[in-house]
């Protein structure tokens, strides 16, 4: 009985030791993320693993393009019939730079802001849309980066809460502790 106890603690003491060694190798930039190389789009910032700028994460339209991306074709209240809408899952960007919390604090050019908590995005594929009909989004088609609920997939998700998240013209992604 005593062994079963003490094997696992002293294991657990070696595991810290090398978590620690590992802690202070680590460079002051995280490494790993692309630089942009056109116009930034997105500034996510918050506890980051990855980062390419000061303690955040720029991308600009081709960094988001190649992560995965997930296809919906949608009504919204904003749109005049079904809509095909493309980009990353939001549960994708975020594992992209590294990132977890409890919350995303999503923001718009116009400084409107709403926060979309994690088990949501995890949950049910919100996406970060760069595209609709197969093509970017001008500011007047609410992009270029347009938070879209998979609504005609998951008619739960039509209710007031989500259409108040689904932000516009995002330009800022903050992730809350
Ligand atoms: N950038 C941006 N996104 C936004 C908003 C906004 O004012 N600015 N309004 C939000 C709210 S509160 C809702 S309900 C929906 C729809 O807004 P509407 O009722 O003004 O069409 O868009 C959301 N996204
Ligand atoms: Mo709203």
């Amino acid at each position: 009985m005593p062994l079963t106890v003490r094997r696992p603690a002293f294991a657990a003491l070696a595991f810290r030791g090398l978590a620690l060694l590992a802690l202070i190798a680590t460079p002051a930039v995280a490494a790993g993320l692309a630089q942009p190389s056109g116009p930034v789009v997105l500034t996510v910032k918050g506890p980051l693993d990855r980062t390419n700028a000061e303690r955040a994460a720029e991308f600009d339209l081709a960094m988001l393009d190649s992560l995965p991306q997930r296809v919906t074709t949608t009504t919204t209240p904003w749109h005049d019939g079904p809509q095909v809408f493309a980009g990353p899952r939001l549960s994708d960007l975020v594992a992209a730079v590294g990132a977890r919390g409890s919350a995303l604090r999503v923001v718009g050019i116009d400084d409107y802001s709403a926060v979309l908590p994690w088990s949501e995005f995890a949950d049910a594929p919100v996406i970060l849309a760069t595209r609709v009909n197969g093509r970017p989004m001008t500011l007047r088609q609410y992009g270029p980066l347009l938070i879209v609920y998979p609504f005609d997939e998951f008619p739960e998700l039509r209710r007031e809460v989500q259409f108040s998240r689904s932000v516009w013209q995002v330009v800022g992604i903050e992730v809350l502790p």
